[in-house]
């Protein structure tokens, strides 16, 4: 295991500090680096010789970043240099949904993802919105039988005043997330959500239209899990998204990209392949890109408790994973749940009870310490096999 100290004396550079330069020129800047040429900018400081995953995720046409709890780049300057160094961009894992947002109707605290922009942008980084309408992120005040009449327009101001206080500094939005639950029973499969059964079917069509109108420059995502898996589950639910999709670009609704969350399980009966691969490139012949929004790995079942062999197999699902996801052209940017073990979800819930409570997992790319892991080395070299 090489430390972290080592790793950084080899790999990276400080990050650039850079002034504050608007989005949308530093997002053309990104857009035109990867798309347009072969050479290495020299103006991202360590991109071009770094150990770094976005150096070698930007040099197969490919944006890498994290999302990240912004209390943690607040707090732990070693934890922020860790980020400043590895990513593109940057995601805040749940400061910019509802509940955090909207403490009151009245009152919108954009104080963290401020902040979290702010430091993106002194790096020279991009950062996305993480989500405009979620079914877990509702605030109680809003389901109070007073202002249920009004949801509609609640929801609206909401997506315009969100969007337009961000407008041209995100590089994306999850507009609307998690949208599908075949066990709901709804037409087309559509998840009995607050906003499914307040404002009807059509507040997906809603939410991209009003987050358009109000920020004409982020790229307008559709975000979803449970379609990694060649199994019978996913696939329905593969088919109802794509066909959801489908239906909403024959009315005109705006939308650039579809999410595909990637929360992997270390162990599963299913592969990942044919049905991964042809969603994947249904969405590209719909003229979208495919943006890989959540990658990490659930670990909870594998048997032993050693760490090397755990750390080998979740490896061994990140490589198998990447393999058929980056085949792809469409796949443009890949984003983990965090960027270290100390802060994943999975071991902190509240929407994931660990099984084993004695054995914290070992999802990510680095280790509580902030050392790399196998994982950061099965990105990597994922990375490097993609052709260019
Ligand atoms: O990782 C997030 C966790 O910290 C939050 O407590 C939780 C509730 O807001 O949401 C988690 O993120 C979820 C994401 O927003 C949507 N896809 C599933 C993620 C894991 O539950």
């Amino acid at each position: 295991m090489i430390t972290r100290r080592q790793f950084t004396r080899f790999g990276a550079a400080a990050a650039v500090a850079a002034a504050v330069q608007p989005a949308d020129s530093l997002l053309a800047d990104w857009t035109h680096r990867i798309q347009g040429s072969s050479a290495l900018p020299g103006s991202f400081g360590d991109v071009a010789g770094a150990r770094s995953l976005r150096a070698h995720a930007w040099r197969h046409g490919l944006i890498f970043g994290s999302a990240v709890i912004v209390r943690n780049v607040e707090d732990d300057p070693e934890f922020a240099e860790l980020i400043a160094e590895q990513c593109v961009i940057v995601v805040p894992t749940s400061e910019l949904k509802w509940v955090a947002l909207r403490p009151a109707p009245d009152k919108y605290d954009f104080s963290r993802p401020d902040f979290l922009l702010a430091f993106a942008q002194s790096h020279r980084m991009l950062m996305r919105g993480h989500t405009l309408c979620w079914h877990n992120s509702v605030p109680e005040w809003i389901q109070s039988p007073a202002n249920r009449p009004h949801t509609r327009q609640i929801f609206i101001d909401h997506i315009t005043t969100v969007c337009k206080h961000y407008a041209g500094r995100l590089h994306s939005w999850d507009v609307v997330n998690e949208a599908i639950l075949p066990a709901d029973g709804q037409p087309g499969g559509l998840r009995k959500s607050f906003w499914y059964e307040q404002i009807g079917p059509d507040y997906i069509e809603l939410a991209f239209r009003t987050a358009r109108a109000a920020d004409p420059h982020a790229r307008l995502t559709y975000n979803d899990y449970g379609v990694e898996y060649d199994s019978e589950e996913d696939a329905e639910r593969r088919s109802l998204i794509l066909e959801m999709l489908r239906k909403l670009q024959k009315n005109n609704v705006p939308l650039d990209a579809v999410g595909i969350q990637s929360h992997l399980k270390a162990v599963q009966h299913y592969a990942f392949g044919k049905g991964l691969a042809d969603y994947i490139e249904a969405i590209r012949q719909m003229g979208l890109d495919v943006y890989l929004t959540e990658l990490d790995v659930n670990e909870d079942d594998i048997a032993t408790n050693d760490p090397a062999e755990r750390d080998a197999i979740i490896a061994r699902t990140y490589t198998d994973y990447l393999r058929v996801a980056l085949a792809n052209r469409a796949v443009k940017l890949v984003l983990t749940w965090d960027l270290s073990d100390r802060f994943t979800w999975l071991n902190n819930g509240p929407t994931h009870h660990r099984k084993q409570p004695n054995r914290p997992q070992r999802s990510l790319p680095f280790d509580r310490n902030y050392r790399p892991k196998q994982a950061f080395f099965a990105l990597r070299d994922s990375f490097d096999r993609r052709r260019r």
